[in-house]
């Protein structure tokens, strides 16, 4: 077959323009496509609702390709292991009720099975904003990533979400950016973004499923965004928090949507 490069960029471009355009109206919007984000979009999506999740790096899975110190193995207690088994991640018990998955394994497994579950991923995109209105929050401001790399002078694009999650991880970009610039009350024990505390697994995974919640009108925190935004500790290298608190902010969008 003789090959034609413009049929080629002509794919590529309607493609993408077709995605992008159905997705300026969704159910839920994700911020971060850490293993919180993914594991959130992977039960939305095959709930039947329109998600998106919106990711500034080239590539998914955040924290979790590193595993602890760059050893690439991640932990996972007996609670997580059910998403471990849910998407066909393989794992060793080497202690009771300690689960050791490859963190590569893991990293792409979680990407790969919230695709095939349906949902829709735009990498490279920065989200820079929220979209504020009568209800709270309804939507976010996006911008492609090397517009903030490059130090661009580029406004953003605006798309609308029933709900929007932030899953930026440690520095809870989401929620930071509506409390600077709106100087919102949140919905924690101070009204304001708390601050994540020092390690201490046992208690930062306990936390974590309590902190999974609506922090203002609209925005919901998962995985290390949520004990940030609450003021708990973080974790290390245990990632069934992440993964279980992804589950759970999808359990409530999707009786909250539905
Ligand atoms: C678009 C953005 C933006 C933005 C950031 O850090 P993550 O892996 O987050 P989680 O919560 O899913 O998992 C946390 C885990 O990886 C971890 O760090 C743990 C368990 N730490 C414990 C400890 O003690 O250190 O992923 C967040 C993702 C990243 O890929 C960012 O690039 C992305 O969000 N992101 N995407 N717009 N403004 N900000």
């Amino acid at each position: 077959m003789k090959l034609d490069d413009i049929i080629v960029s002509r794919g590529i471009v309607e493609g993408y323009m077709e995605e992008l355009l159905d997705y300026l109206q969704m159910d839920v919007a994700i911020g971060g496509g850490g293993p919180s984000g993914l594991t959130a979009g992977y039960y939305l999506a095959k709930a039947g609702l329109k998600v998106a999740l919106f990711e500034k790096k080239l590539s998914m899975g955040g924290g979790m390709w590193g595993g602890g110190m760059m050893f690439n193995k991640i932990v996972v207690q007996e609670e997580g292991k059910r998403i471990l088994d849910e998407m066909g991640i393989r794992c060793q018990e080497y202690q009771e009720g300690y689960y050791l998955a490859d963190s590569i394994e893991s990293a792409s497994t979680i990407c790969s099975k919230a695709c095939q579950a349906g949902l829709k991923i735009f990498n490279l995109i920065e989200i820079e904003d929220v979209m504020i209105r009568e209800k709270g929050v309804e939507g976010l401001v996006i911008n492609w990533s090397p517009v903030e790399m490059a130090g661009l002078h580029v406004d953003p694009i605006t798309l609308a979400a029933r709900a929007v999650i932030d899953a930026t991880g440690h520095p809870c970009e989401i929620v930071k950016v509506l409390e600077n610039k709106m100087g919102a009350a949140l919905e924690t024990e101070t009204g304001k973004i708390m601050g994540e505390k020092s390690m201490w697994a046992d208690v930062a995974e306990e936390k974590i499923m309590d902190n999974i919640s609506e922090v203002y009108p609209g925005l919901y925190v998962t995985g290390m965004a949520a004990n940030a935004v609450h003021g708990s500790p973080r974790m290390g290298p245990i990632f069934g928090g992440m993964l279980l608190s992804g589950e759970k902010v999808a359990e409530i969008l999707i009786e909250k949507l539905k």
